[in-house]
C-alpha cells in the first residue's frame, strides 16, 4: 500500500469516527476503558493499529476484543490480542496511548511515523479477528474497529458476540492449527468435548454431585454455556442464572467481581444453603465458587483456592505419570491472600512467584515453569504447559506401563480442557468440575483445605489516581510521600495485618486492600487505609467512613 493510501485514514476518522474529546486515555491493565461514549475514535484507531501489528508479525492474525469486562453497563473497552492469544506485548502499549490520543489532523502523520518505526511492510496482507461483549454500545464500536482495519486495506473478520477468551482462543487457532479450529464450534469441540472424555473415565464418587448452579452475570459467558448445557449428557448439570433477561443489568449487584469483592452472593436466585455455585463476569473470562451456608453466611473459592485445586490435581497426575521431574510453579499477584501463599509453598511445595496485576504479567512469568498455574485472587488465571512438557506427557500416554497411560491420557485431556491462551471461566469452570469429579469432593470439602485471613477490598475516588506509584509487585506505594509510612503504621496496630494500595488500571479509582486476624479489623485496617488514600492522595466526593 503506497504512503499516499494513507490519506484515507484522516478521511474515515474525520467522517466517521472524528475524535470529539480530549480526554487523554491510556493503555491499561487490559487496554482502554472508559466510558463507552468516549471511545469510539479509539477503536478505530486500534483497527489501525491491528493492521500494523499483523504485518510486523508477518500477516499472522490479530485480534481485537470490544469490551469492558467486569465495569458496569455505561463503561467499554478495547484490547488487542498478539498471534498467539496472548495481550499485546507491552512495549506496544505506548504507541497505542500514541494513537489513541492524537488529533484527527494529526492522525494521517502519526500513523505514518508508527508504520516507520515499527518497521511495518505495507504490501503485505493483514488479517484482523473481532469479537464484542453484550453491551448495547458493542456493535457501533465493533464497525468502528472494523472501518480501522479496512482504512490499511487489512481483512477483519466479525465473530460477533463471544466471550473474550473465545476470541482468544480463534486468534491463537487461526495462527497455529495444531492448537484447534478458530471457530466458535471448534471452541466447544476441543474444550467440552475433552471434558466430556475426562468425565466419561471418572464415575461420579464421593461427595461431589453433577448439579452446578452458575451466574451468569447478565452477560455472554452465562448465553454460551446455555448453548453448551445443552451437549453435555449429564456429566454436568448446569442450573443458569442472571442470563440478562428479565431487566438484570450486566455485572450489576451480580457476577464473579461483585461477588469477590462485596463477599455477598449475587441477586438472581434463591440460595439453598451448601448449593455450589459458579460465578462468571460479563465477559467469561473470570471465574468464582461460593457457597451460603445455613446460617446465610457466604463461602468464597476465589481464584486463589482455584489455583491450588488445580495446581495439587496436575501433581498429583504428574506423580502418577512419573513425569515428577517436571517443574510446576505457581503465580500471583499481591491480593493471594496470605493463607493460600503459606498452604501453596508449605503443603503443597509448590514454588510461587508475586507479580504486578493485570494478566499479561502472569501469563508471563508462569511461561518460565514447565507447568505454569497463574491465578489472580478475583477469578482470572489459567494453566501454561511448555512444549516440553506437553511432549513428556503424550510420550508416557503411549509408551508408560498401564497406570502410567492412564494418568497421561487423563492429564492430556485436561490440558485440552484448558484454554492457555488467557484465563476462561468457562475452561476454568469444566477444569474445577473435572478435579471436584476425581476427587469426590463436595464445595465444603474443596473449602476445608485451608482458611483464607479475613481480608476486605475498597475504592477510593481521587483526583488523579497516577499520583499513586509502587514498587515490589505493587506491596509498597513510593508516591505521594507520607503513604506508605502511614500505612505501615496502621498495619502494625493489627494482628497478622496486611494492607496495600494502587491505581486500578480499568476504573477511576485507587484500590486498597486489607488483611487481618478478623474480618473486624480487615474491615477497620482497610477503611482507615482509604481514609489515608483520601487524605494524601486527594480524595475526591465523600471522604470514606470508619
Ligand atoms: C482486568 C484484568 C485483570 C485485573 C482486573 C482489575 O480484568 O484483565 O488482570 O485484575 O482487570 O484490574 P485493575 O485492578 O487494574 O482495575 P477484567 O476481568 O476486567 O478484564
Amino acid at each position: 500500500m503506497p504512503p499516499s493510501s494513507l490519506r484515507v485514514v484522516y478521511a474515515f476518522a474525520r467522517e466517521m469516527h472524528p475524535k470529539t474529546t480530549d480526554v487523554f486515555i491510556q493503555y491499561g491493565t487490559a487496554g482502554f476503558r472508559t466510558k463507552a461514549s468516549l471511545l469510539e475514535h479509539v477503536v478505530y484507531r486500534m483497527g489501525l493499529l491491528a493492521v500494523l501489528r499483523s504485518r510486523v508479525k508477518n500477516g499472522r492474525t490479530i485480534g481485537i476484543m470490544i469490551t469492558a469486562s467486569h465495569n458496569l453497563e455505561p463503561d467499554n473497552g478495547v484490547k488487542l490480542v498478539d498471534p498467539d492469544g496472548e495481550m499485546l506485548e507491552q512495549s506496544w502499549e505506548e504507541i497505542a496511548t500514541r494513537l489513541a490520543n492524537v488529533s484527527d489532523n494529526d492522525l494521517e502523520s502519526t500513523t505514518a511515523e508508527i508504520i516507520k518505526q515499527v518497521n511495518s511492510d505495507m504490501a503485505l496482507k493483514a488479517s484482523v479477528y473481532i469479537g464484542m461483549d453484550t453491551r448495547y454500545t458493542s456493535p457501533r464500536l465493533a464497525a468502528a474497529a472494523v472501518h480501522g482495519v479496512m482504512a490499511l486495506k487489512g481483512t477483519p473478520k466479525e465473530f460477533g458476540i463471544v466471550t473474550t477468551p473465545m476470541l482468544h482462543f480463534c486468534v491463537k487457532c487461526r495462527n497455529d492449527n495444531t492448537y484447534g479450529t478458530p471457530t466458535e464450534e471448534g471452541y466447544y469441540e476441543k474444550i467440552v468435548g475433552a471434558f466430556k472424555n475426562i468425565s466419561q473415565k471418572l464415575p461420579v464418587v464421593g461427595n461431589y454431585n453433577t448439579t452446578l448452579y452458575v451466574d451468569g452475570a447478565n452477560g455472554v459467558g452465562g448465553k454460551k454455556l446455555n448453548i453448551i448445557k445443552k451437549s453435555l449428557d449429564g456429566e454436568l448439570d448446569l442450573v443458569l442464572f442472571n442470563l440478562g433477561g428479565n431487566g438484570g443489568k450486566l455485572n450489576l449487584n451480580c457476577g464473579a467481581d461483585f461477588v469477590k469483592v462485596s463477599q455477598k452472593p449475587p441477586v438472581g436466585i434463591e440460595h439453598v444453603p451448601f448449593q455450589r455455585v459458579a460465578s462468571l463476569d460479563g465477559d467469561g473470562d473470570r471465574l468464582i465458587y461460593y457457597y451460603v451456608d445455613d446460617k446465610n453466611e457466604i463461602h468464597l473459592l476465589d481464584g486463589d483456592q482455584i489455583a491450588i485445586l488445580l495446581a495439587s490435581y496436575i501433581t498429583e497426575l504428574l506423580k502418577s505419570c512419573g513425569a515428577q521431574e517436571l517443574r510446576l510453579g505457581l503465580v500471583q499477584t499481591a491480593y493471594a491472600n496470605g493463607a493460600s501463599t503459606r498452604y501453596i509453598t508449605q503443603e503443597l511445595k509448590v514454588p510461587v512467584t508475586c507479580v504486578k496485576t493485570g494478566v499479561k504479567h502472569l501469563h508471563h512469568a508462569a511461561l518460565s515453569y514447565d507447568i505454569g498455574i497463574y491465578f489472580e485472587a478475583n477469578g482470572h488465571g489459567t494453566v501454561v504447559y511448555s512444549k516440553e512438557a506437553k511432549n513428556v506427557v503424550r510420550k508416557i500416554a503411549e509408551e508408560g506401563e498401564a497406570e502410567q497411560r492412564k494418568a497421561a491420557q487423563l492429564l492430556l485431556n485436561f490440558i485440552d480442557v484448558t484454554n492457555e491462551t488467557v484465563g476462561d471461566a468457562i475452561s476454568d469452570l469444566f477444569l474445577v468440575e473435572s478435579v471436584l469429579r476425581a476427587r469426590g469432593l463436595d464445595v465444603r470439602d474443596w473449602a476445608a483445605l485451608y482458611r483464607d485471613v479475613p481480608c476486605r477490598q475498597l475504592k477510593v475516588t481521587v483526583q488523579d489516581r497516577n499520583v499513586i506509584s509502587t514498587t515490589d509487585a505493587e506491596r509498597q506505594c513510593t508516591s505521594p510521600e507520607g503513604l506508605q509510612t502511614k500505612i505501615n503504621e496502621l498495619v502494625s496496630k493489627y494482628p497478622s495485618g496486611r494492607s496495600f494500595v494502587r491505581a486500578s488500571g480499568t476504573e477511576d479509582v485507587v484500590r486498597v486492600y486489607s488483611e487481618a486476624d478478623t474480618q473486624e479489623s480487615a474491615d477497620k485496617l482497610a477503611a482507615e487505609v482509604a481514609q489515608a488514600v483520601f487524605d494524601l492522595a486527594g480524595g475526591v466526593g465523600d471522604r470514606p467512613e470508619l
